[in-house]
């Protein structure tokens, strides 16, 4: 197809038709939508001890949750922090969460006590759940009243997992949940300073994944015949939007990892006979360089994405050599802008041909435009300058920071990313450098006190 014209304003968008969206309703709602029709088929596979829940399973659970979160006294709006590693109760917190219209903030369980006190008291968080490993370094907010909940194991006091998985799902209170409620609230230094939690609405995150997965040619074509599997930790927005979030809203399977570990992940891949795989570049160099990857049969896989961090050319085409039969691309996302900006066209369903080493075209029902940095005005094909976006998806803004956020995202509705890149005469995008000044550790932003 020939690109579209460039209008004169210089924005640029996708090759794709716009879709309507259905974000007016609530996200677990929207995510859920087709559960029903997928309720005896397995939705999570925790990977290192085979527990499997279904689509139906799923669906109680969260609803469990919810009522046993509002039992332990979170309401509408109240903030649960998500402290765990990927794992089956990350999930159900996280839709348990948003079915009460409550707000979920994850961290790294990583994370020093320090840090984790800092996002408690910004996010003001009344609820905790984590694992028994990491009860020490929240002990000290326990103690001044933030309820802990432990997924294993016991400890003093504290609750259990267990009170919300087996609370009465007909308690759950019936919320109104308004689209511009916020549901999840990730930290982001952005393109200034310090961590900031990053207000992504109901409407945000529904517009963001129906942008990859929906539509009679969806950007990111899975559907409930694929199968997923989930390294990178589901705190960071990349895997609970584009990994956790589209594969529950097409019916896929999920098969989880808490950790990389290569001879794991590649024995996840042949026993389940995985389809898709969303992984950073340091993973794809493992992939394409590691000889332990020849002693596995990998060809159930059919899609690769990279994405958080650059990709070179040569290492793309350096998998491509391993992996003739999969479709290598790149996203483009940043948690500010809810998150994905641009996805490879080769992962549609009716794919366009895409150059090595791009990071994809804007998704659908968006605007992209590149801006001089030393004029401020709008660049046209080929010319280097600040990406930035405009759509339902982006971030309501930084809670309770508003000179950031306008920093961030101006008064048209543009937000300015602090990347650098350009798009070529196909609207392929290339990232080139960043103005700003954030750190990234195997594709996962540090935080100021490591940094
Ligand atoms: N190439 C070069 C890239 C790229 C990149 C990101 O930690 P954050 O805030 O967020 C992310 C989110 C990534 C993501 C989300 C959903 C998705 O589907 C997807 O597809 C692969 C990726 O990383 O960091 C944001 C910053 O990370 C850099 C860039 O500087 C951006 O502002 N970054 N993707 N493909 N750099």
């Amino acid at each position: 197809a020939p690109a579209a014209p460039l209008s004169k304003e210089h924005v640029f968008r996708s090759k794709l038709p716009v879709i309507d969206i259905p974000n007016h309703q609530p996200l677990a709602q929207y995510i859920l939508q087709r559960a029903s029709e997928f309720s005896e088929k397995p939705c999570l596979i925790d990977g290192p001890t085979g527990r499997e829940l279904t689509y139906g399973e799923v669906e109680l659970l969260s609803r469990r949750v919810a009522a046993g979160l509002a039992n332990l006294g979170i309401q509408k709006g109240d903030v649960v922090m998500n402290l765990l590693p990927n794992c089956i109760e990350f999930v159900l917190t996280f839709l348990g969460t948003a079915i009460l219209g409550a707000i979920v903030t994850t961290a790294n369980p990583f994370y020093t006590p320090a840090e984790l006190v800092k996002q408690v008291k910004v996010a003001g968080v009344k609820l905790i759940i984590t694992q028994h490993a990491y009860v020490q370094k929240v002990s000290e907010i326990a103690s001044s009243g933030v309820k802990v909940v432990l997924t294993d194991g016991h400890f003093e006091n504290l609750e259990h997992f267990s009170v919300l998985t087996e609370a009465d799902e007909k308690q759950c209170p019936n919320v109104d949940i308004d689209p511009d409620d916020v549901v999840a609230l990730p930290f982001s230094s952005g393109t200034t300073g310090l961590p900031k939690g990053v207000m992504l609405t109901h409407k945000s995150l529904i517009t963001n994944v129906a942008q990859q997965v929906d539509g009679e040619n969806p950007n990111l074509y899975m559907t409930s015949e694929d199968c997923l599997i989930c390294v990178l930790p589901m705190f960071h927005i990349y895997s609970l939007n584009s990994i956790l979030l589209c594969s529950l809203r097409v019916g896929a399977t999920l098969v989880i990892m808490q950790k990389f570990d290569l001879a794991t992940f590649l024995k996840l891949v042949q026993k389940y006979k995985v389809t898709i795989a969303m992984l950073v570049p340091p993973v794809i160099l493992a992939l394409a360089k590691d000889p332990t990857v020849l002693n596995y049969d990998l060809s159930s896989i059919r899609m690769v994405q990279s994405g958080a961090a650059p990709l070179g050319k040569d290492l793309e085409d350096a998998l491509r050599i391993r992996m003739p039969r999969a479709v290598i691309g790149q996203g483009y996302g940043m948690t500010e802008a809810g998150p994905v900006l641009t996805m490879s066209l080769s992962f549609a369903k009716y794919p366009f041909p895409v150059k090595s080493g791009s990071c994809g075209t804007v998704v659908r029902n968006a605007e992209i435009k590149v801006l001089d940095p030393d004029t401020g005005a709008a660049l046209s094909y080929n010319k280097p300058g600040e990406i930035c976006i405009r759509g339902a998806q982006i971030m309501k803004g930084y809670l309770n920071n508003p000179e950031s956020t306008s920093l961030t995202i101006d008064e048209e509705g543009w937000l300015h990313t602090g990347d650098v890149g350009y798009v070529d005469e196909d609207d392929e995008v290339f990232i080139v450098d960043r103005v700003k000044e954030i750190i990234k550790f195997k594709g996962f932003q540090g935080t100021s006190s490591r940094a």
